[in-house]
């Protein structure tokens, strides 16, 4: 039996991919960069069927103990397909994944589980990745998962297919602040209102270049171990992304009152020297940076709006066992 089990974290984005110029290979229309976190984990096992004497013709796929959906098997499957196709391989597996993210707090992502799935199909299958096509592979499952192959801070490159894989930057030392201010499932997912976004908003050329801008200068204030900086870019950046997206037709919107009132929260304590910004993903929680030495404060200081979770920087996606036996 041949069978590997890997670990990932969900990464949360700094500047943030929104769009792609390639649906197939997942190719996002800029680059960005995020923050890998040291909460949340997916751990997956992927068992080869061939060598179990299961020999079937369908992959399995169970999540958290129970049998997955038609729809994420399916997805599964279609990864599993390209893994097979580097390979040479027509076996079947059998995955098994937990994830320990709380339901609805927005971090149940396919980051994490497309960069453990990618880690341990790709040793179960003997297939020699480094990090770098590692991240390329799991880019291919979910554009996002290129990411948490990295630990800490991660810029995701756009380019072509060989190009476009997530590496390591060097940055100020920061902590994150997670508040979830509701967690109901969100309407539209995350891969459909991009589509929407990129073919019905009147703004999309502008948040291209615009995306291009932030990133280059993210990646100046990170060299220089500016967290001022970075923290500027980070909450200016994220409301361009959420106008982008309120543009389509029909609209979206992710942010509900309660996230704009934890922004406004966040820019009063600024003003009274709780230096922290806010970021907020396809949904209405919110991610707030913070420097290490006053993180225990704001958690304090944000813990009226939701349920507020102290996380740090954490590891790229690891294979935790592996063997033949
Ligand atoms: C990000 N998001 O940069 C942005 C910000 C959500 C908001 O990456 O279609 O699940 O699988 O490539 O990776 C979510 O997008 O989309 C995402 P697909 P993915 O983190």
């Amino acid at each position: 039996m041949t069978t590997a089990t890997a670990r990932a974290y969900p990464n949360i984005a700094l500047v943030k991919y929104w769009g792609k110029q390639d649906e197939d290979l997942i190719l996002p229309v800029a680059g960005s960069l995020s923050l890998t976190l040291d909460a949340f984990p997916t751990t997956t096992t992927v068992a080869l069927d061939a060598a179990t004497g299961t020999d079937t013709d369908i992959d399995t796929f169970s999540l958290n103990g129970a049998v997955a959906s038609a729809d994420a098997t399916g997805r599964v499957t279609r990864f599993l397909d390209r893994v097979r196709e580097l390979a040479g391989s027509e076996t079947r597996a059998t995955v098994t994944s937990t994830n320990e993210a709380p339901t609805g707090a927005g971090l149940a992502s396919s980051a994490s589980g497309f960069a453990a799935l990618a880690t341990a199909a790709a040793a179960a299958y003997g297939l020699d990745l480094d990090r770098r096509d590692l991240s390329r592979l799991a880019r291919r499952g979910s554009g996002s998962a290129s990411r948490s192959l990295v630990d800490g801070l991660a810029v995701w490159h756009a380019g072509d297919d060989a190009h476009s894989y997530a590496e390591a930057v060097a940055g100020p030392d920061m902590r994150m602040v997670i508040v979830t201010v509701d967690t109901a499932q969100k309407a539209v997912s995350s891969r459909a209102a991009m589509r929407r976004t990129a073919l019905t908003s009147p703004f999309f050329p502008a948040w291209i270049s615009s995306t291009e801008e932030s990133l280059a200068a993210m990646l100046e204030a990170c060299a220089a171990d500016d967290f001022t900086r970075v923290g500027r870019i980070t909450e200016s950046h994220a409301l361009r992304m959420h106008a982008v997206i309120q543009s389509c037709d029909p609209p979206i919107r992710y942010l509900a009152p309660t996230s704009v009132a934890v922004f406004d929260a966040v820019a009063a304590l600024r003003e009274q020297g709780l230096e922290a910004y806010s970021t907020a993903d396809a949904g209405p929680n919110v991610a707030v940076i913070v420097r290490p030495e006053q993180a225990e404060d704001l958690r304090d200081a944000l813990a009226g709006f939701g349920s507020v979770r102290l996380v740090g920087a954490g590891d790229g996606a690891r294979l935790i066992d592996a063997g033949a036996t």
